[in-house]
């Protein structure tokens, strides 16, 4: 035994602590501790009972997950795991789970193998497996359903969302709420039970059910992982080993399991699922920004502009307990603004997200405003204005004047250049991008921009802010369309341009689709609005290269009024619930704009269209990868997973490029180069990985340096 475990007594009670900072993993060598710990107290008589409990701020988070990737790369091979352990608990004196903070998958597999579990009431108790693209392997199908009930054990297992632990005592996962110290609780309770026969759970079987009830119960939870975790197969696999916990003793039940749960760690999915559990944390370490830069407190904010995005932005702050001023310029913009948050909040109230109370209480942080009073108070200003950089200049030249020295001042602009707004300042050094997606205040992603003059502390505060907001922070450079938006223009682009070849939108929408996208590229700008990106081709159009293919289907259907979910048509037309229905009508007039433009119609394959769109996004983010506006590849992944709905199970699309070997999407884009032209000439470091027989993955670990 070493220091991660520290075995200690109270009189007839052994008391096991757990200390692995941050979260208590469940690494081989703690297993090993407690498994020492459990046969000392075992073989020491004066010893009746046993508490397990966790040192700092969580129990268990579940198995370590770094050890994965060891085994599945076999730099470490595959040991029995730890359901030797668990039943040696399970077979020992009895042994109280005290649990606060976290008990999620390994750790709640570890505190069903007690015979009691006592928690503080802020606990909370999961097995999140399925998020990483695995099952519970260490019998955590097999005994939930013993405690909790077949229903129960498949939204958890299945979901992967944890639950309460006032949840828990009611459906019997605890069996005390502990008041005040835990471990002085947990040893009471120890002393009640110490010497007693003690419950083990996998011996009970009165929750598991009958065929006839649990048949229904399956079916609908397969039905609702099609659809709700669509292209996942963990969440399928979790499903099928509780229905061997309801079908076969527990002992079988657990080799299912195991079947089970290899079949998943050594699938592509859950390597790429466990890169971006890794990758949405290692986005938050920026190289050159030590960690003991000084944060700005920002306990007070301003929003300017109170259209979609503004007041989205001004729920998002909200949300977070942060008091927000929300300035349009007139009385009617702003009036539409406040209906629509409450729109919003109602809608949250009825889908059961939030409570009325708590939107009650957000709404009273939101204080409309038609200038700038109080804005001299504030710690951060986000402006959300329109589109075009003379607004938003304007704007920041009215900021400079009102805002006290050191506030921020972000823009939430999507595409310009945050220099040339922060040159309307005379604090460049606090002026920095902060780009929402819509609807802001549901969207995870934000992406930070920093500019060449942008001060340490401005992007560490709103790196750090970035979570406290609910929100996935990363930090891009300065380019037109930073990293999201830069690499979306080459996959819609390719997507328009197969819809001029002759693929109809619906049948590039759908291939894109199955290939696991939450929506096709033509109905997210039906959704966004068609003439949001019209505007922003307008603007730019004088840097388009002569003699270069541009696509000409968009702005010819924004010329004709259809910009999208808002006018009722756009790509498709839409019924009054906002369903899109493909449109003859389009087709026809695409047709007809391609021909009279001289484009060759034939048949285009969904793999084509795959091929084209998404390897669009891998060679434009080759890139922004070798320019330094994103830090490593990973940060390009996280950003399109929680931006633009590409599938975490395929990592994001550096990693998917990877996992189908670089020099294969490099002879794609080689093809299309030859067939299509400039457009498509590959990205020198795409070359240089193939060459190199190197990853993207690779890059990410040596971090460019952001221009
Ligand atoms: C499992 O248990 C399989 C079993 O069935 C057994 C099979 C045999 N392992 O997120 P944070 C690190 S699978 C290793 O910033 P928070 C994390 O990377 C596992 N490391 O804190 C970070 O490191 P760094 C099932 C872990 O308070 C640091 O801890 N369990 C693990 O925002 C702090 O984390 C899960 O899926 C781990 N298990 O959130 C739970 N967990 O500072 C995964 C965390 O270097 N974990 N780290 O960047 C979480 O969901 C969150 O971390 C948690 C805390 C909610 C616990």
């Amino acid at each position: 035994m070493d220091d991660l475990i520290r075995l200690t007594r109270d009189h007839e009670i052994a008391i096991i602590t757990i200390n692995n900072p941050p979260v208590n993993a469940l690494s081989p060598a703690v297993a090993q501790g407690i498994a020492q710990a459990i046969e000392q107290a075992g073989n020491d008589e004066s010893v009746k009972a046993v508490v397990l409990i966790g040192g700092g701020r969580t129990f268990i988070a579940g198995a370590d997950i770094k050890e994965f990737g060891k085994i599945t790369s076999g730099r470490v091979p595959r040991g029995p795991g730890l359901l030797p352990l668990l039943l040696r608990i399970e077979d020992s004196k009895p042994v109280v789970m005290a649990i606060h903070g976290m008990a999620f998958g390994g750790g709640l597999e570890l505190a069903m193998a007690g015979h009691y579990r006592v928690a503080a009431a802020n606990a909370q108790l999961g097995q999140p497996e399925v998020k990483l693209g695995i099952i519970p392997g260490a019998a955590g199908t097999q005994r939930l359903p013993r405690l909790v009930g077949v229903a129960k054990a498949l939204e958890m297992c299945a979901e992967g969302n944890p639950i309460s632990a006032q949840q828990a005592l009611e459906f019997g996962l605890v069996d005390r709420l502990i008041d005040g110290d835990l471990l002085a609780g947990a040893v009471a309770f120890a002393r009640g039970v110490a010497g007693k026969p003690a419950p083990k759970t996998r011996e009970r079987n009165d929750k598991l059910g009958t065929l006839e009830r649990n048949t229904p119960l399956f079916a609908a939870a397969r039905d609702k992982a099609r659809l709700k975790q669509r292209g996942m197969r963990s969440p399928l696999a979790a499903i099928e080993a509780v229905e061997a916990a309801t079908k076969l003793p527990f002992e079988q039940g657990c080799e299912v399991e195991g079947k089970l749960f290899d079949e998943c760690l050594f699938s592509d999915q859950s390597k790429a699922l466990i890169h971006v559990f890794f990758g949405e944390r290692e986005v938050a370490k920026i190289p050159d920004i030590p960690k003991e830069i000084a944060i700005l407190p920002v306990n007070t904010a301003a929003v300017v502009g109170a259209g979609t995005m503004g007041g989205g932005i001004a729920m998002v702050f909200a949300n977070a307990g942060i008091p927000v001023l929300l300035k349009d310029a007139d009385q009617p913009a702003l009036d539409r603004g406040l209906a629509t948050i409450q729109k919003n909040y109602a809608s949250s109230v009825k889908r059961g997200r939030f409570t009325q109370q708590f939107v009650d209480e957000r709404l009273k942080l939101i204080r409309p405003i038609l200038n700038y009073d109080n804005f001299s108070d504030v710690d951060m200003v986000v402006e959300a204005v329109f589109e075009g950089m003379a607004p938003k200049t304007q704007v920041f030249g009215e900021l400079d004047r009102v805002c006290r020295k050191g506030a921020i001042l972000a823009s939430n602009t999507s595409t310009l250049n945050i220099d040339e707004i922060a040159s309307a300042t005379s604090r460049p050094e606090s002026v920095i991008g902060t780009h929402f997606f819509s609807p802001a205040n549901v969207m995870r992603l934000l992406e930070i921009v920093r500019g060449k003059s942008t001060g340490k502390e401005a992007i560490a505060t709103c790196m750090q802010l970035s979570r406290k907001l609910g929100k996935v922070g990363v930090l891009v450079g300065n380019c037109r369309g930073f990293v999201g938006n830069r690499m979306f223009h080459h996959y819609v682009r390719e997507s328009l341009f197969l819809v001029e070849e002759g693929a109809e939108p619906d049948y590039v929408d759908r291939a894109l689709y199955d290939f696991g996208m939450a929506l096709g590229p033509l109905a997210t700008g039906d959704l966004a609005g068609l003439d949001v990106g019209w505007r922003i081709r307008k603007e730019y159009r004088h840097l388009e290269k002569p003699g270069v293919r541009q696509p000409i289907v968009g702005d010819r259907l924004c010329e004709l009024g259809r910009f999208g979910q808002k006018t009722g048509a756009g790509w498709y037309k839409y019924d009054e619930n906002r369903r899109a229905i493909p449109d003859p009508e389009v087709n026809e007039l695409v047709r007809q704009w391609a021909i009279e433009a001289g484009i060759p119609q034939r048949k285009v394959s969904s793999q084509e269209i795959v091929e084209r769109c998404i390897y669009a996004l891998v060679n434009e983010g080759a890139r922004i990868l070798e320019e330094g506006i994103a830090l490593r590849a990973v940060d390009i992944d996280i950003i399109y997973i929680n931006g633009y709905g590409f599938p975490a199970h395929l990592g994001g699309p550096m990693w998917y490029a990877d996992t189908v070997g670089l020099k294969n999407v490099y002879q794609r884009i080689c093809d299309f180069h030859r067939q299509f032209g400039e457009l498509w000439e590959p990205a020198p470091l795409l070359k240089h990985l193939v060459e190199e027989g190197k990853t993207f993955a690779e890059v990410m670990r040596q971090p460019a340096v952001v221009a």
